[in-house]
Order: structure tokens, then C-alpha cells, then sequence
């Protein structure tokens, strides 16, 4: 680290020269990622990355939903508030979370699990050291590779976030209804151009569609037709069977790719053109003539695909990320240090 080498050089000298001076030189540093390294618990935490590869392997291994279900979470984490772990903190009788938005409501269990587990086992190798943003950043990237994804280098140093507000979720993260226009400009008001956009969508790829996102697809949808024809037919007949008691049974999900439901590869693309696209945000990528050449472009040539998810993967990764005082490192990751009571 830079800083320290700076910060110790400058109290070695003979007339150490006054802190607050020191201060006020550190202050000019800048503040957020030129302190981020991939180096950055080795000598803090040398087991911090082999122990999160072997709680991840086995928590896919037990539940293979775990892969999917963690990068969306960490999206999720990233695009509200920036990757500070705000997403993992739960409610309490003062303050609903960031969780528990409604758009949150279906982020599945496995992943919070698997980053109390990993919390737990690295606290004990070296205590309060590692930041559960940090956590969740190399967890989603551990699991993105063992599902068959590209690797990315994950700087860390990332710290955890005071806030945590579900009323501070809305307008950040893209629905299910959304249009082309209003999803390019959600991304772009985050700094994703378009072709960055398309690509991290990939990653639907993987994991699950719960049926009330697609359901107004499926039943009643025009005058003409009782499913959106852009569907293939085939697919939308076994989705109308699939989600039949959606209403009833909410836990009813489909796969949001159909033909290689838990790789990650290209597929998600292809699927697209062949009217195999689950949401209809999936689909309107392959309609707009603003996605279209992504789409078809990724769906032609999946290192293509792999390198562009891979680059904006690191770029999400450090989104509005904290360091130094404006973050801490928190014991456990649902909860803050100082207990707030707003
Ligand atoms: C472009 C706009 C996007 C929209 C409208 C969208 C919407 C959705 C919706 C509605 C679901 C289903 C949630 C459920 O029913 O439980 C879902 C699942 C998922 N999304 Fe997205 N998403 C978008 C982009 C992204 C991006 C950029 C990523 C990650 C880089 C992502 C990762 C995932 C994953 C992995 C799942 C499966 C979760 C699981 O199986 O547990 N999505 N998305
Ligand atoms: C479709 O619409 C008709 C008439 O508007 C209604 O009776 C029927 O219950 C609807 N079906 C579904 C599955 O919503
Ligand atoms: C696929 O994309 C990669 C990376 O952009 C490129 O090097 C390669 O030439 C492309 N392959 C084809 C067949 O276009
Ligand atoms: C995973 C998770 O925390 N989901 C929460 C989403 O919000 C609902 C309703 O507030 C909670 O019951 C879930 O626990």
C-alpha cells in the first residue's frame, strides 16, 4: 500500500514532522480506488481467499442456486448505494432495510447464507479484518468461474456501509417491466453504455425467474393472442403448465435459461433469437435496434461475451465503493457495529 509507505517514511524522520500536517498531506491523496489491491488482506489475512474457496465450492456443491442467487445479490448491492455490503444488513423495528424493498423480496436465501458462513470462518482465522463487501465481491466472482464463467482480477480494501435503507432502493434497480429506453438510461445514469449493459444481463445465463415476473406473457396477453407471440410457441405452452397456480403457488420459478439452465456460457443469447427469452426486458434487448448488435454479437461469439462481461463485472465491482472512514468493517455482516436506530 502506498499510503503506509508515505505515512511511515514520514514519522521516520529524525524531526518527525506534526500529525496534523501528515493529515492534511493524506488528505490530498485520492480516496477511493487507488487504495483497492488484490494484495490487499496477504499479509492481514493470508487464508482469507483459500477459505472462501472452499466455503463456496461447498455451499454450490449442496445448493447449486447458490451461484445465481449471489450475483444477483451483489448487483443488487453494488447499484444501491455501491458495493458496501448495505444489501446484507436486515431490518429491525427502526430502520427497513435495504432487503427487504419490495424488489428485494425475492432475493434468495442461499446467498445470505453462504456470506454468513463465510463471515464466520474467516472471523475466527482473523478478526475484523475483512469486510463483508469484500466478502461478497469475491464470492460472486468465485462463483461465476466455477458455473463455467470468465475470471476477473477483484481488487479489494473495499469497506462496509453506514446505510441501509429499503426506501433507497427504487428507481436504481431495472424491473421486469421496464422498457429499452428506461433500462439505457438507468445504466447509463450509473456510467454503462449499452454494450455493457447487454452483457451483464448475460448473466441470465443462470438461476431463476419467479412466474409473476413473466406472467402477464403468458395468460390474457392480447385481444389476439392469449400468449405474447414473440415467445416460441413450444416454450410458452410448457411456461403457461409451469406457472398455472402462480397466484397461489408464489414460489413457482422458471429457468431463465431454458436450454443450459446452471452453465455460464453464451446461451442466454442465442435463446433470445429463437423467442426462448423468459422476461420480456430479455426479449426487448433482441427487438431494440439500440442491443440488437450486442445481442447478436454475443450470441455469435462467446469469448466475446465472456471478455466484455468480465470487464464490466470489475467495473460493477467497484461501483461507489467505500474506503478508509467512510466505511468500517463490520463484525457480522446483518448488522452495523453502532446499532442505529434510524
Ligand atoms: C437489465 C435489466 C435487468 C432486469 C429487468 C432484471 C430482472 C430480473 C428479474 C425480474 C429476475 C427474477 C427475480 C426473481 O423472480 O426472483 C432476475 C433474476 C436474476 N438476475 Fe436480473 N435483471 C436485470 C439485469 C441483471 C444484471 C445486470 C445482473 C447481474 C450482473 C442480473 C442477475 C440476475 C441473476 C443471476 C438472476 C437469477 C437469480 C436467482 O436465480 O436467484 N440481472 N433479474
Ligand atoms: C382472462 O380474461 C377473461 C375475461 O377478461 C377472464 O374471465 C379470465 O379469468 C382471464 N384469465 C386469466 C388466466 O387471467
Ligand atoms: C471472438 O471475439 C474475440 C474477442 O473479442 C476475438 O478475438 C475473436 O476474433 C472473435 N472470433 C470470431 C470468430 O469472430
Ligand atoms: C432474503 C430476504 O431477506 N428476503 C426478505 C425480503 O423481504 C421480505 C418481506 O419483508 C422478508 O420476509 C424476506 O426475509
Amino acid at each position: 500500500m502506498k499510503m503506509g509507505f508515505l505515512y511511515t517514511s514520514l514519522l521516520s524522520q529524525p524531526m518527525a514532522m506534526p500529525l496534523l500536517f501528515i493529515a492534511l498531506a493524506l488528505s490530498f491523496l485520492p480516496h477511493t480506488q487507488s487504495k483497492l489491491s488484490a494484495a490487499y488482506y496477504d499479509k492481514t489475512c493470508p487464508l482469507f481467499k483459500p477459505i472462501m474457496r472452499e466455503i463456496i465450492s461447498t455451499k454450490q456443491i449442496n445448493d447449486p442456486t447458490t451461484a445465481a442467487a449471489t450475483l444477483r445479490l451483489f448487483f443488487h448491492d453494488c447499484m444501491v448505494e455501491g458495493c458496501d455490503a448495505s444489501v446484507l444488513i436486515s431490518s429491525n423495528s427502526f430502520n427497513t432495510a435495504e432487503r427487504d424493498a419490495d424488489i428485494n423480496l425475492s432475493l434468495p436465501g442461499d446467498s445470505f447464507d453462504l456470506i454468513t458462513r463465510a463471515k464466520i470462518a474467516i472471523e475466527v482465522q482473523c478478526p475484523g479484518i475483512v469486510s463483508c463487501a469484500d466478502i461478497l465481491a469475491i464470492a460472486t466472482r468465485d462463483l461465476i468461474v466455477m458455473v463455467g464463467g470468465p475470471y476477473y482480477e477483484v481488487r479489494l480494501g473495499r469497506k462496509d456501509g453506514f446505510i441501509s435503507k429499503a426506501s433507497r432502493v427504487d428507481g436504481n434497480l431495472a424491473t421486469s417491466s421496464m422498457s429499452v429506453s428506461e433500462m439505457l438510461s438507468l445504466f447509463e445514469s450509473k456510467g454503462f453504455t449499452a454494450q455493457e449493459m447487454v452483457a451483464l444481463t448475460g448473466a441470465h445465463t443462470i438461476g431463476f425467474s419467479h412466474c409473476k415476473e413473466f406472467s402477464h406473457r403468458l395468460y390474457n396477453f392480447s385481444k389476439t393472442s392469449e400468449f405474447d407471440p414473440t415467445y416460441n410457441p413450444k416454450y410458452a405452452e410448457a411456461l403457461r403448465k409451469l406457472c398455472a397456480k402462480y397466484t397461489s403457488n408464489t414460489a413457482m420459478a422458471a429457468f431463465n435459461d431454458v436450454v443450459t439452465p446452471s452453465k455460464f456460457d453464451n446461451m442466454y443469447y442465442l435463446n433470445l433469437k429463437r423467442g426462448l427469452g423468459l422476461l420480456s426486458t430479455d426479449h426487448a434487448l433482441y427487438l431494440d435496434s439500440r442491443t440488437r448488435p450486442y445481442v447478436d454479437l454475443y450470441a455469435a461469439n462467446q469469448t466475446a461475451f465472456f471478455q466484455a462481461f468480465a470487464h464490466a463485472m470489475e467495473k460493477v465491482s467497484v461501483h461507489k465503493i467505500k474506503t478508509g472512514r467512510k466505511g468500517e468493517v463490520r463484525r457480522r455482516c446483518d448488522s452495523f457495529n453502532n446499532i442505529k436506530t434510524s
